[in-house]
């Protein structure tokens, strides 16, 4: 399953072979006041680091989310996407549960995006999946519904079959749609990881779609969390993942060495790039 995303001119490939496509997640107002504060103010300076200092350590694409409360992320989405395709070819995950905002960024945005996202509640895909396909984006499905989020992983994988079924009636093909399995911290709950990577499983064996992940969410609340972080990544490659949300200055190396593993990075070369890259 072959996934296309594009900038101004750059297109990226997420394959369910591999390798990982790496989406950076850094473009996010959380513990970051001054992403918020910089952008208010009418300044992309500090925008444009977080984006350059992401693909420098590897991302591929571009999460962007500019939510905050007090901030109109129907005016302030597409100003910084605009802002980004004039310095930045990389695609971009337009990240808000605005539809509006989504809208209003596609309106403005060259290339083909990643909507972050849609899930299995009715209001959800009425509003999402028609823009989807009016602007041939794709977009990203999280795998709960009017139930919530359940810990069930077959029942995970049930919303994601119907959030694939809703898209394709409206003639939104199964590449245009990433599942998420739902990560989240393994602190709060203790089987919360394995839930998840259960869920990745069978989305592979039984949908084959492509498939991201926030992997930072499982180390919330606690230490080291670069470590777990790299962890629960390179688990979840191997079990279907191929396209992580994560901090690309942290997790890089461990998805170079997933992908070198698995027999998905001929001769090293993506290994050696990366650390001649980084010295
Ligand atoms: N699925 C989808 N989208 C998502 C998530 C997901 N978007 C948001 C989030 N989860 C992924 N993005 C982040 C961004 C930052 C952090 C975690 C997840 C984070 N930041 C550090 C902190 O809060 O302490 C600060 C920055 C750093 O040190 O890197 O943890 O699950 N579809």
């Amino acid at each position: 399953m072959k996934t296309i995303l594009k900038g101004r001119s750059l297109e990226v490939e997420i394959n369910t072979e591999g390798p990982v496509i790496i989406i950076g997640e850094s473009i996010n107002p959380t513990r970051r006041k001054k992403l918020v504060e910089t952008l208010s103010a009418g300044n992309f300076d500090f925008v444009h680091e977080l984006a350059r200092v992401q693909i420098e350590a590897g991302a591929d694409v571009l999460d962007v989310n500019v939510g905050f409360p007090g901030v109109d992320d129907e005016l302030l989405l597409p100003e910084t996407v605009k802002s980004l395709q004039q310095e930045f070819d990389v695609p971009l995950c337009l990240d808000s549960p605005n539809p509006k905002a989504i809208e209003a960024a596609l309106k403005v945005a060259e290339g083909k995006c990643l909507i972050n996202s849609v899930n299995g509640e009715e209001k959800s895909m009425e509003a999402i999946l028609p823009i989807v396909k009016e602007y041939g984006a794709a977009v990203i499905g999280l795998v709960m519904d009017d139930n919530g989020i359940t810990h069930d992983p077959e029942k995970r994988l049930g919303v994601a079959e119907k959030i694939l079924n809703r898209a394709g009636k409206l003639g939104i093909s199964p590449e245009d749609i990433v599942i998420d399995p739902l990560a989240m911290a393994v602190s709060a709950d203790p089987n919360a990881c394995k839930v998840t990577l259960e869920t990745i499983k069978l989305v592979r064996d039984k949908l084959g779609l492509n498939m991201t992940e926030g992997s930072s969410n499982v180390s919330f609340g606690l230490p080291n969390r670069e470590i777990l972080n790299n962890a629960f990544v390179t688990l979840s490659i191997l079990y279907g993942v191929t396209c992580p949300i994560a901090n690309p200055v942290k997790i890089t190396s461990a998805i170079r060495a997933a992908d070198l593993l698995l027999g998905r990075d001929d001769y090293a070369m993506k290994w050696v790039e990366h650390f001649q890259n980084t010295q």
